[in-house]
């Protein structure tokens, strides 16, 4: 596609990671692929050097910003760390062969030193009976003059404490290390507010929108539903409630419990009292680059907002950021077969115009096997609501820019066109047969599908009728809005 080519002179003065992310997006094109004919594999070239390079680029320098914000709080938190690490993969607790072990440590102390094997045994009074004075229990073990004969005694007498013990242990401390990593995202989120309000900025134009749209649609209209949806519209928001449950009293304490552990002697003492140290549990990696919906709550993980702290051309914003939010923002919007159901009626009419384009685009496009699988359409659904509501906010917000020529690159850029390239690069996967994710359509399919369905991006391609993207589509599919369909009750 050399049409599409144009070189120019004059460099801008963008920031960094903006020319980074412009840049990228041009290393992933494929020319010898008009965007009409496989927008996908146009964008995302089959032998990329990674899957996602884009995705990649910025958590890489979220991971970096995060550990020199760590980095103040190395001496308090996370001097440790590597500690915990090392924890984690020796904690695998085997009563049996722990008593053995601790049994051979006992002999050698009461054979070597005496202060040395008693203090042991004050360890042991602590660990399982909470006694501290060490008057009772295992430091009469100390009268035994006879090494081999007590601490055979000692053996028989923890075993059974220690069987019923700690097997998860080690899940437990696993636990921990994602605490003190999220505890990181929590200071990075504290120090970068703007980005988070920027992502609410975002969000409530989507909203905005999706409630416009709600109030014009037939079949919302004449199920008796529009209220419902108009509700649980309302109650989405995107917050920071979650992430700001961290507790600074929790990772000093758990601190402090560790170090007292560590002091301990013996190493038996030492492993079974980490074991015993309570750690909070979390349910998601912050510092992973991930959005999901836990309605109402949406949720963007900081990699997500960071980009919005990195003055990136609104047109990457929208594409990237705002069809993320647009589809978490679908998941409420759309029947979910799976967990809670929200809306008291979905179109079956929708649903199936969602499928068939979807079907469609696999029989287009499927790189090697194109997987079907009966449950969850939500997920299609969810993309066909978010990058167009993402666009159709862009569009209006964008308009007098929308067709100009943004310069300075090799390629000739304009904000509509780049809404579309940064979505496909937030995809970008190299070629693997049947790639298909757990619950996502396989990313090709994706795009392709949800672009082929967008009248906006034929007109911005100029596409013809008779291009590949454009024979991919089944027909229009109007979801919400006034055109959607009317279906029969
Ligand atoms: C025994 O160990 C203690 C430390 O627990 C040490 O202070 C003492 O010197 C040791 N005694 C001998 C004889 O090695
Ligand atoms: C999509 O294709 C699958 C398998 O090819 C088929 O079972 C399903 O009925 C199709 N869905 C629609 C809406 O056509
Ligand atoms: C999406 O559409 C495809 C093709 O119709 C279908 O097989 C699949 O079950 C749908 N849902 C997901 C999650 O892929
Ligand atoms: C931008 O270009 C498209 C066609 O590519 C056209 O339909 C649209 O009206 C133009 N928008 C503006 C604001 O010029
Ligand atoms: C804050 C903290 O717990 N720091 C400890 C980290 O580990 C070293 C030994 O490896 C201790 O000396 C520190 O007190
Ligand atoms: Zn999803």
């Amino acid at each position: 596609m050399q049409v599409f080519l144009c070189y120019l002179m004059f460099v801008l003065g963008v920031n960094s990671l903006e020319l980074d992310i412009v840049k990228i997006i041009e290393t992933n094109i494929d020319d010898s692929i008009d965007p009409c004919d496989d927008f996908y594999r146009h964008a995302c070239k089959k032998d990329l050097s990674k899957d996602s390079v884009f995705r990649n680029l910025l958590s890489k320098s979220y991971d970096i910003e995060v550990e020199s914000m760590a980095g103040k709080y190395h001496t308090t938190f996370f001097a440790n760390i590597s500690d915990y690490e090392t924890l984690v993969n020796s904690l695998k607790i085997n009563v049996d062969q722990d008593v053995t072990l601790a049994k051979y440590e006992y002999v050698e102390k009461c054979i070597n030193n005496k202060t040395e094997a008693r203090k042991m045994l004050l360890e042991l009074n602590e660990l399982i009976y909470d006694e501290k004075e060490g008057n009772c229990c295992f430091t009469n073990i100390a009268y035994d003059t006879k090494c081999e004969r007590a601490a055979t005694n000692l053996e028989k007498g923890i075993k059974i404490y220690l069987e019923e013990a700690y097997p998860d242990a080690k899940e437990n401390w696993k636990n921990y290390l994602n605490y003190l990593g999220n505890f990181k995202a929590f200071l990075w989120l504290d120090a970068n507010r703007n980005t988070f309000e920027k992502s609410r900025e975002i969000f409530n134009k989507l909203k905005e929108e999706v409630s416009e749209m709600i109030k014009k649609t037939p079949w919302l209209i004449n199920s008796n539903s529009m209220e419902a949806y108009l509700e649980i519209t309302n109650q989405l928001m995107v917050d920071t409630k979650i992430l700001v449950q961290m507790n600074r009293d929790v990772v000093n304490e758990v601190t402090e419990q560790f170090q007292i552990c560590r002091r301990l002697s013996s190493s038996l003492t030492r492993k079974y009292c980490y074991a015993k140290i309570e750690v909070p549990t979390v349910f998601e990696k912050w510092n992973s680059f991930n959005a999901f919906n836990l309605h109402p709550h949406l949720n963007l993980n900081n990699p997500i907002l960071s980009a919005l702290g990195s003055n990136l051309p609104p047109a990457i914003e929208y594409g990237f950021v705002g069809a993320l939010l647009g589809h978490e923002f679908g998941h409420t919007l759309i029947k979910s077969s799976r967990d809670h159901m929200f809306v008291p009626y979905f179109s079956e009419q929708v649903k199936n115009c969602v499928q068939n384009q979807f079907n469609k685009s696999c029989e287009y496009f499927a790189e090697g096997v194109c997987r079907t699988v009966d449950f969850q359409f939500d997920e299609n659904g969810s993309d066909l609501v978010g990058v167009p509501l993402a666009y159709n906010v862009f569009k209006r917000e964008q308009s007098c820019v929308l067709n100009k020529s943004i310069r300075g690159y090799e390629y000739c850029w304009t904000p509509a066109k780049l809404f579309f390239y940064a979505h496909a690069a937030m995809h970008c996967k190299r070629y693997k047969l049947n790639y298909m994710t757990s619950v996502h359509h396989s990313s090709n399919i994706r795009v392709n599908a949800v672009l082929a369905q967008m009248p906006d991006f034929a007109e911005v391609f100029q596409c013809d009728a008779k291009s590949r993207m454009m024979r991919s589509k089944s027909k229009q599919c109007f979801i919400h809005g006034e055109d959607a369909p009317e279906t029969f009750f």
